[in-house]
């Protein structure tokens, strides 16, 4: 059996019932095969296979919080640490009640590869809970921001393990963990990003992963020949990543028609209203119905239907597997040109080779989704130096760091003969530096 097939039925048998993970390992070692098969002997000596797909580190914990009932509730949360050989461990902490292991697994390893690709002195981690801040109070949501903090903070620090936002996990969140971090260790230090701007947040953190997304899709584009203005595109969720890819997209010129929550979804032909969308979602905290009752020419749908829509590009903005086999072929029917995730691993493995047989532009997310990782290293540069930068410098180097990803890409692809698989591209380029510099350290 070859080394990256025995690695691989490895991964499956030690860590059961973690599928999210098994898939992202198949996708990463599926497109190192021809990397790895150059110099399998040297390679498999040094179990540099099993040293990427095991994490460093592992903390499991409970957090044990009171609702405002009285009443004691108990989380199960997680961080893991997977790969310090390029910087501190950075990534981001989700809070849905779908955490488990093997979903912050799946994120940490993704995030190894994508912090490689940003250019940028960050390693790979990620963590969070099964804790769902819908529908809590703010008092609520800060007693477990607290208990969650009482115990991550002794893992953490500005050098070591630097976490961020993810789904469920934005600036009201990160206000409180940071605020118990400080109070315990005594440190005023950047070891959270996504943080506000009044004490130590990167200006244009928020919009980074979005409009960062629309940088590295506008530049795929015109290298195929294509323009960004004038395309109608279809995304999905309604967070943070898909509000400002909603944004860039209209100020790009493009047409943004549609957007999704966890319970159903807008068609809106007029074009998103962004205004609307951050008051529904940003503030209000509120349903997709409440866009809908106030945008007479929007439908709303109940359930799943974003890309049944006709669209030149499509931009997964909301969660892992939500663009399937299905969703693929009616994308391919309808003309779709381009799909890139601003999600983490959006779309499913069949999914992805069907576009890509169909010879729609695939930007994987450890690529097209980096510009929020980067950011928040730009944050990390800020806080170091003790000095903030404008939004036009910040947003000028991002838009910068995901163009030069790109070009590694394409680049990478091309080397090793797969040209216009940008997929393959962003596990091979992401792969060698870190495989580099973990060979240079030692058996660690
Ligand atoms: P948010 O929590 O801000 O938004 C998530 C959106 O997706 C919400 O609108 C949510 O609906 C919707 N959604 C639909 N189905 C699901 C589901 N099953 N589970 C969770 N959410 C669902 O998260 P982000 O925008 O920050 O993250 C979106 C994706 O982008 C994730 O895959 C994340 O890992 C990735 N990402 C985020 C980065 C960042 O900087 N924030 C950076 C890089 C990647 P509802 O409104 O009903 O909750
Ligand atoms: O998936 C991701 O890259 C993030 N959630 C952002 C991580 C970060 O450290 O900013």
């Amino acid at each position: 059996m070859s080394y990256v097939d025995e690695v691989i039925a490895q991964v499956i048998e030690k860590n059961p019932a973690q599928p999210e993970f098994h898939q992202a390992v198949k996708e990463v070692l599926e497109s190192l095969r021809v990397v790895i098969e150059a110099d399998e002997e040297k390679y498999r000596k040094d179990a540099l296979l099993e040293r990427i797909v095991t994490p460093e580190r592992q903390l499991l914990f409970r957090v044990p919080w009171v609702d405002d009932k009285g009443q004691v509730q108990v989380n199960n949360a997680f961080r893991v640490q997977f790969n310090s050989a390029i910087g501190p461990y950075k990534g981001g902490l989700r809070l849905h009640p779908s955490v488990n292991l093997g979903i912050i697994k799946f994120l940490g390893f993704e995030q190894i590869f994508k912090n490689s690709l940003t250019g940028l002195p960050i390693g790979g981690g990620k963590g969070g809970s099964d804790f769902d801040p819908k529908g809590k109070s703010d008092r609520e949501v800060m007693a477990f921001c607290q208990s969650f903090m009482t115990e991550l903070c002794k893992y953490i620090g500005a050098d070591t393990d630097v976490p961020a936002g993810d789904i469920g996990t934005g600036a009201r969140e990160i206000g409180f963990m940071y605020g118990q971090y400080k109070r315990i260790r005594g440190l005023y230090e950047g070891v959270l990003t996504g943080k506000g701007l009044s004490y130590g947040g990167s200006l244009a953190r928020t919009e980074a992963t979005g409009y960062g997304l629309l940088y590295l899709t506008e530049e795929m584009l015109k290298c195929n020949g294509h323009d960004i203005k004038g395309k109608t595109v279809c995304v999905s969720g309604a967070g943070n990543v898909a509000i400002y890819a909603i944004q860039k997209a209209q100020q790009l010129g493009a047409k943004p028609v549609t957007c999704s929550d966890s319970t159903g979804w807008i068609y809106d032909p007029e074009g998103i209203d962004v205004a609307l969308l951050k008051e529904v979602k940003e503030v209000k905290r509120a349903r997709l119905t409440e866009y809908a009752a106030k945008r007479p020419g929007a439908e709303y749908h109940e359930g799943r239907g974003v890309w049944t829509i006709k669209c030149d590009v499509a931009l997964p903005c909301a969660t892992q597997n939500e663009l399937t086999l299905d969703d693929a072929k009616a994308l391919v029917a309808n003309g779709c040109i381009a799909v890139a995730e601003g999600a983490n691993m959006p779309t499913t493995l069949d999914a992805t080779e069907y576009l890509q047989a169909n010879k729609v532009l695939f930007a994987p997310g450890k690529a097209a989704n980096a510009g929020g990782v980067a950011t928040s290293a730009l944050e990390m540069s800020q806080n170091s130096e003790r000095l903030s930068w404008t939004f036009e410098e910040v947003d000028s180097k991002l838009k910068n760091i995901m163009v030069n990803i790109f070009h590694n890409l394409d680049d990478a692809a091309k080397k090793y003969g797969m040209e216009g698989n940008y997929v393959a591209g962003a596990n091979i380029a992401g792969f060698l530096k870190v495989a580099d510099a973990m060979q240079a350290q030692g058996i660690v």
